[in-house]
This record gives C-alpha cells, sequence and structure tokens, in this order.
C-alpha cells in the first residue's frame, strides 16, 4: 500500500513565504512526519510540504493524508478533490479538522478527530480493507511513552532553517479564550519521558533544534529536569513558553544553560483588562519590563507574540506596543490579528455576539481582520496592524531594538532582516490620527506641590479600598481609552491633583479636542485628594460639569473633606 501525506500550501499575496525566507526561518511542522512514523513498516509513506514542493496529482497511490490548521482548509479541500476526482481516498486530520469535522467530511472520505497516535494504524486496516468508518476519535489521549521518533527522513532537508523538531509535551496548563490548544487537548499537559526525549535529541544532526511544544515550561518540575538533562548535549534550541517561565529564576537559569537562545513569549497584551477577557491574567503587565530583562540578562533571543483588535483596544494600542517593544528591546516582535478559531470560547463568543464577518477560513490567518472589533472600526484595525508590522521592521526600529553592547548584534539584526523581508510585503498601513493623542492621555503627570491636597471623600475612600499612599499624592495617572465607533474618550484619573496636574490635564483635554472626538468622560473616581487651587481650577475651565449635552461630561466628581 503507498500513502501520501500533505501539508498544503497558503496561497496568498502577502502572507505566504518564499523559497528564501522558508529557508531562512521556517521549520517543519511534526504533524505528518510523527504520522508517518506511526505507519505501519510494511507500507510505502511519503510526505509533501506544497510548500516547498509541488504535489503529485498524477502520482499512483492508495491513500492521501491531508492535513491543516484553519487557514489552510480550503487548499486541503482543494487538493482532496483531486485526487478523489481519480478514486484515490482522501483522509483529513488536524487542527481544522477536529474542530470542524463535519465540514470536513464533506469534503474527504475519513475524518480523523484530535490525536492520530491510537486510531491511525486502525484506519490504515479499514481502507485496506475497503470498510472505512466515515470519523476516527480515539476514547482517551495516547500514553506519552515510547512514541515512536518522527521520520525526519522523510522532509526536504535543505528547503528548511532546521528539520530539528522535537516535542516533550502537548497541551498547555493555561486556558487562553483564543487558543486552540486548549481545545484540542483539553485541560491535559502530558510530558515525554525526559530519558526518551534525550535520545531522540542526542541523534539529531547539528546542533541546533527546535522544540514545538505549545509552552515547554508548563510543569516547571519536568522542565527543570529536561533541562539539566540538556545540558551535556550542548546543543542550542528555541521554544515556546508562557510568561510564567520569566518569573522561575531557577528555571531560566537552567534553560539558558542547556542551550536556550530564543523563546516566543505570549505576551498578548498591554492592558490588564484585555488579559482578563481572555483569561490570560498570569500575565502581570506590571512585571512585564523585569520579565523582558529577565529574559535578556540569560542572553536568549525574545520573539513576543501581541495580539490587536481585543475588546479593549483603541487606536492608541499600535503605537504603544511598538514602544513597548523598542524599549524593552524586543529582538523579533511578532504582531497578530485578534482571530476566533473554531472550537475556542473567543470564537463562541464572537459568533454569539454576531461579529464575525464572514466564514472564509483562508482569511482567518492572523493579519486579516474577520471580526468586528468593539472600540475601533475593521478599517482601522487592519491599517493600524499593518502599520505596526511595517514599522516594527524599518531600520530605524530595528535599531533601537537590537542596537545594545549586551547583545548578539550579529544574530540579532539577520533574524531582523529576515522579518523585514516579509514585513515589507504588508500592505501600507496608517497610524491612526488620534494615535499620539491618545499615547498623551495615557500618561503619568507628576505633580509639583502636594502640602495642601484635600482628601477626596469618593466611593472607594469611602469604602476604605483607596489609601492616599505618597505614590498617590506624588502623581495624577491618566487612562483614557477612545470608543471610534461612540467617537467618545473615557478618561480615568487616578491619584491626586494639585495645580499643576490641573493645569497638565487641561493642556492635554485641549489637545484631544480633536474634530474626531465628539465627547470626553472624565472619571475622577480614583482620585485621592485635591488641592483647592486645583478644584478652583478645574472648575473654571468647566471640567467638573456634570450634565449631559455638553462635550465634557465628568462623572465621581469630588466630594472634599473640610
Ligand atoms: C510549530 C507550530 C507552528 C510553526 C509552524 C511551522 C510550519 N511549518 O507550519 C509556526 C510557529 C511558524 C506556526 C505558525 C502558525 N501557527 Co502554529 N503551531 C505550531 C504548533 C505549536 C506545533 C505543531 C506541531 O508540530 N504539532 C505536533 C503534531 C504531532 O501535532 P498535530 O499537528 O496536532 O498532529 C497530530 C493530530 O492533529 C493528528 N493529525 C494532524 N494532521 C493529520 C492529518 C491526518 C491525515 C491524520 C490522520 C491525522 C492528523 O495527528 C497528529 C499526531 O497525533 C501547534 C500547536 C500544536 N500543539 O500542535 C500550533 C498551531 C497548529 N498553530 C496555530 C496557528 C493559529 C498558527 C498561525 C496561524 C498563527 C498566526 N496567527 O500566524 C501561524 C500560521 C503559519 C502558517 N503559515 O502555516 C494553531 C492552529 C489552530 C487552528 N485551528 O488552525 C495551533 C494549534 C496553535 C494554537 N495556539 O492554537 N505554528
Ligand atoms: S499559555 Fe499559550 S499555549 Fe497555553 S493556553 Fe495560553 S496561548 Fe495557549
Amino acid at each position: 500500500m503507498k500513502i501520501r501525506l500533505i501539508d498544503p500550501a497558503y496561497e496568498h499575496p502577502y502572507i505566504s513565504h518564499s523559497e528564501k525566507v522558508i529557508k531562512n526561518i521556517w521549520f517543519a511542522r511534526l504533524t505528518l512526519t510523527t504520522l508517518a512514523a506511526l505507519t505501519p513498516p510494511d507500507i510505502d509513506v511519503k510526505i509533501t510540504d506544497e510548500n516547498v514542493e509541488p504535489i503529485d496529482f498524477e502520482e499512483e497511490v492508495d491513500l492521501v493524508g491531508v492535513t491543516g490548521m484553519l487557514m489552510h482548509a480550503p487548499r486541503a479541500y482543494q487538493i482532496a478533490k483531486r485526487f478523489r476526482g481519480r478514486g484515490i481516498p482522501v483522509v483529513m486530520g488536524g487542527p481544522h479538522a477536529s474542530s470542524l469535522p463535519l465540514e470536513a467530511k464533506e469534503h474527504v472520505d475519513a475524518v480523523v478527530i484530535g490525536e492520530a497516535e491510537n486510531v491511525w494504524k486502525g484506519l490504515i486496516e479499514d481502507f485496506k480493507n475497503g470498510c472505512p468508518k466515515p470519523f476516527y476519535k480515539a476514547e482517551t489521549f495516547c500514553s506519552m511513552e515510547g512514541l515512536p521518533f518522527p521520520r525526519l527522513d522523510l522532509l526536504r532537508k535543505d528547503a528548511y532553517m532546521t528539520i530539528n523538531c522535537v516535542q516533550t509535551t502537548r497541551g498547555c496548563p493555561h486556558q487562553c479564550d483564543f487558543c486552540h490548544v486548549t481545545h484540542f487537548f483539553g485541560k491535559t499537559y502530558r510530558c515525554r519521558p525526559v530519558d526518551e526525549v534525550i535520545e531522540e535529541v542526542r541523534r539529531l544532526e547539528g546542533d541546533f533544534l527546535v522544540f514545538i511544544d505549545d509552552n515547554i515550561a508548563g510543569n516547571r518540575r519536568y522542565a527543570k529536569e529536561l533541562f539539566t538533562r540538556l545540558k551535556p548535549l550542548k546543543k542550542k534550541w528555541a521554544s515556546q513558553a508562557s510568561m510564567t517561565l520569566t518569573r522561575d529564576p531557577e528555571l531560566l537559569k537552567l534553560a539558558a544553560e542547556s542551550g536556550c537562545v530564543t523563546l516566543f513569549i505570549g505576551v498578548e497584551s498591554l492592558s490588564p483588562e484585555n488579559l482578563k477577557d481572555v483569561n490570560k491574567t498570569f500575565n502581570h503587565v506590571h512585571q512585564f519590563e523585569e520579565a523582558m530583562k529577565a529574559v535578556h540578562d540569560h542572553d536568549i533571543m525574545i520573539v513576543a507574540g501581541l495580539i490587536f483588535g481585543l475588546d479593549h483596544d483603541d487606536e492608541g494600542v499600535f503605537e504603544r506596543t511598538l514602544r513597548f517593544c523598542e524599549r524593552n528591546r524586543i529582538e523579533l516582535p511578532s504582531f497578530f490579528l485578534l482571530t476566533p478559531l473554531p472550537g475556542t470560547p473567543l470564537f463562541q463568543r464572537m459568533e454569539s455576539e454576531g461579529r464575525l464577518l464572514h466564514r472564509d477560513w483562508a482569511e482567518y490567518n492572523g493579519a486579516t481582520v474577520v471580526f468586528k472589533p468593539r472600540l475601533m472600526t475593521e478599517e482601522t484595525l487592519q491599517h493600524g496592524f499593518n502599520w505596526a508590522c511595517k514599522e516594527a521592521y524599518s531600520w530605524g526600529s530595528i535599531f533601537k531594538r537590537v542596537f545594545h553592547p549586551q547583545q548578539r548584534f550579529f544574530t540579532r539584526t539577520l533574524s531582523n532582516v529576515a522579518y523585514r523581508r516579509i514585513a515589507q510585503r504588508t500592505p501600507e498601513g496608517y497610524l491612526p490620527s488620534l494615535s499620539r493623542i491618545l499615547q498623551r492621555m495615557n500618561d503619568t503627570i507628576h505633580l509639583q506641590n502636594t502640602r495642601d491636597l484635600i482628601q477626596h471623600v469618593g466611593e472607594k475612600i469611602a469604602e476604605g479600598k483607596l489609601l492616599i499612599g505618597q505614590k498617590a499624592a506624588d502623581t495624577l495617572k491618566l487612562y483614557s481609552v477612545y470608543n471610534e465607533r461612540l467617537k467618545t474618550l473615557f478618561v480615568t484619573l487616578e491619584g491626586s491633583i494639585d495645580r499643576k496636574g490641573a493645569k497638565e490635564l487641561i493642556e492635554r483635554l485641549k489637545g484631544a479636542l480633536h474634530v474626531e472626538i465628539q465627547k470626553v468622560i472624565l472619571d475622577f473616581k480614583d482620585v485621592g485628594a485635591y488641592s483647592s487651587e486645583a478644584i478652583a481650577l478645574l472648575s473654571r475651565k468647566g471640567l467638573l460639569q456634570t450634565e449631559e449635552g455638553k462635550r465634557w461630561i465628568a462623572v465621581n466628581t469630588p466630594r472634599l473633606h473640610p
């Protein structure tokens, strides 16, 4: 029996990668090499990754297997159609087929839902015997012991940056709202025996490999053992990890000592509200800078995953995020547009709120807006995203991020040049016109004269929740968010206000009197104290008015203790 396993290409005017880019930064997923390894030895199995070689549609084979993520689905269906047109049966598996098996089944003869380990051999037998079932789904997750080593020998070695890929764990202990991994693996986080991983790594040619885990440090004890055992092999490696890794100095040190040179870290958003929305509160925004520094202190290059389009993102998010990457010298910012993947809680939420624009899966590629954002229009989100991608890989930004005495400048620059090639193909975008204003409206104002402050009997103080500590007394913080749909700027004030603070606030609000902003809502709820001069100034300028209908409206305005 002859089986051909196919990884469909993704044809897109600017997202699909050229041969050169694949050779510079790409590695093959372990999907088909794993399936090939699970195939009984008497079967002739071959792999085609359409991203690096054409499919021979005339080939004489007995069974075709196609895989694919969501965005590959339309191409996978076309491939299936061509082979089935010649009477060759096709089976499909992978993330997409597993989340929408009924849709996939309309295009293929059988669908594998979830992992293949416990069903693949039986499926082949069924096809041999001419009695395939429409769906195959294992009753349990497979054991992580004794998994065969992937058939890397079936890949075109010269086509990728590396073919050295190894998986040590499956799943993730977290459950981020937008992520497909927890949907696929449930709440399980399974680790392979360290001995087996070490043996697999030991057999690899060359000194660099990628651990394709979703979160290599999901189980700290396991990760510590793995890293310790990796050390003597003297390999260099890259992988993905959640932010929690950065908070464990021992683990981070071990990772570096075992050869970790690059980590993809899901930073996702600089807004705690966004992180809360997507069930990612284990990312602590106030510790981000410290976390990035800790990784850099171990000479590990950071690829930071950052998402645009979350519900608390306004037009200021693009510039704010890029500046964060520059300030923290993030070597490879990796921006994604929020993409609801079927099966995830995010998808259910977007669908129930009627926010999905269409179901053309090929567009669900992480770089195209496919839903209605909450605080801005689809167009603004798309343009802001395009701007950020291009701007991040402008020479100016590359220079800010990689030119530093502590960094290995040469490697960092080469990686940036490869990413720049991709970014340059992104269509022109623009920075939303309110971006600068929004940066100024999200800032800390340092006060001058805080001796005469009078306590504000706001709700929080009355509830005993807010104490005017030294910090609150010295600064006035502005948290602003603009809703493009309502044309309204919401400004929350926190800290104290003296004359200087009031003047600066008035100045900034004047700057925000932009033609696009039709209403400003000022919320004084978190202001702990005022000076009487500040109150006088604010009321003279009309900033404390509470009647509807005015361009400014103040809420939770000061009630003062004598
Ligand atoms: C490595 C990886 C990448 C690499 C891919 C390099 C490449 N050559 O494509 C990089 C980092 C570049 C990448 C990019 C992206 N990725 Co990715 N990636 C992964 C990751 C971490 C591992 C893939 C892997 O090797 N798995 C190991 C193999 C053994 O598992 P498997 O593929 O699931 O296969 C098993 C079963 O599914 C089944 N099976 C699979 N296919 C088939 C086919 C047949 C015929 C059968 C019988 C069985 C079968 O059998 C296998 C053994 O059990 C997965 C997460 C994961 N854990 O799988 C995400 C994942 C696949 N990626 C995902 C996404 C969304 C992306 C991006 C779109 C992100 C973005 N917004 O840009 C891009 C798209 C890139 C592109 N153009 O293809 C999602 C896909 C979700 C979905 N429903 O589509 C995943 C699941 C991660 C997630 N967080 O949700 N990715
Ligand atoms: S930490 Fe990463 S891999 Fe884990 S659920 Fe969240 S996004 Fe997915």
